[in-house]
């Protein structure tokens, strides 16, 4: 694409993230605990990519066969000439399929904190969606987002949030986010969420922890990060992955364990790691109909749809106001 038809960036200046200072606290907590949105450094975007294609971990794979097949009831249940919101960068399959298969989308708003994932994939989507406005915008999606307005008048607002990414969210955090998907779509707007769902522990576990040892890589990579971008000095051979799911809270855990008694230091400050200490680095809620349905009902929201993959192995749910 040409520099002239690069489409507009609506720039709303996201504080940048605080990941020294996150790193001291969460090295200070009891127990300590490091941010899973730290994950996604070059090298940790890369191995998620290839977890997505583990044969263990069902998840992305399983939302794309609903998706594809739901496709034309999810059209029928959302309202015509939608302008879609994505929370992260699209452009994948999933977002191809949904704007392929929606009737007349008129717009296309990705909201994303990092300005080159936006800008690279509205630049893949308007070549192949001449007919849909592109209209990114460089946002925190965690705050309520004033969405730009089309053009061409949309009749409401669809907001797009798959890959059960609400999943990584604390509980108050994801009741928080959805408030503020609430506001951001409006009163007549529509949100369209992937969200795993319980199953038996054996899948949901090997899909945290697969044979080829990726998902151990991903999580360790974390590490990797922090020493070059905070100057820490963890030994990653001084750390194993683990994760596990966790009945009362619905959720795998994810931790590094330390594998000896050391120390580790950050910003001239020492932090002591005992032999077996479990760091926690990530949750992913798996949700029952009605522990989602409540979580929506806190936000202010109701689940109007609901599609399940083969075996309820993974849902897409459409909420209104
Ligand atoms: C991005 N997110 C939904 C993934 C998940 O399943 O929680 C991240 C991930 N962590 C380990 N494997 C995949």
């Amino acid at each position: 694409m040409d520099a002239l038809a690069m489409p507009p960036l609506t720039d709303l200046q996201p504080t940048p993230d605080d990941i020294l200072g996150d790193t001291l606290a969460g090295l200070a907590a009891t127990p300590k605990t490091l941010p899973s949105k730290y994950f996604y450094d070059a090298r940790g975007s890369q191995l998620f990519e290839r977890i997505t294609r583990l044969p263990e971990y069902y998840l992305t794979r399983v939302e794309l066969a609903l998706l594809e097949a739901a496709m034309p009831a999810i059209a029928q249940a959302v309202n015509d000439c939608p302008h879609v919101v994505e929370y992260g960068s699209g452009s994948g399959r999933k977002t191809r399929l949904l704007l392929e298969g929606l009737v007349d989308p008129v717009a296309y708003t990705p909201i994303e904190i990092s300005r080159s994932a936006l800008l690279a994939s509205v630049e893949r989507l308007a070549g192949e969606f001449p007919d849909i406005e592109m209209l990114p915008v460089c946002a925190d999606f965690t705050q309520p987002v004033p969405v730009p307005e089309p053009s061409r008048e949309a009749r409401h607002t669809l907001v797009f949030f798959p890959g059960s990414t609400l999943g990584n969210f604390t509980e108050a955090a994801a009741g928080r986010l959805l408030r503020s998907m609430h506001a951001t779509m409006g009163t007549r707007g529509q949100a369209l969420i992937g969200i795993d769902l319980v199953k038996d522990i054996g899948t949901m576990e090997a899909a945290y922890n697969d044979a080829a040892g990726v998902t151990a890589e991903f999580t360790l990579n974390l590490l990797a990060r922090l020493n070059r971008d905070v100057g820490s000095d963890f030994d990653l051979a001084g750390f194993r992955h683990l994760a596990r799911y966790v009945p009362e809270r619905a959720r795998i855990e994810t931790f590094l364990v330390s594998q000896r008694d050391q120390d580790v230091h950050v910003d001239g400050r020492a932090f002591r790691f005992a032999e077996g200490e479990a760091m926690q680095v990530e949750y992913s809620h798996k949700y029952t109909d009605a522990a989602f349905e409540a979580l929506a009902g806190q936000a202010g929201m109701r689940v109007v749809e609901r599609w399940n993959a083969p075996e309820d192995a993974f849902g897409l749910r459409l909420l209104q106001p």
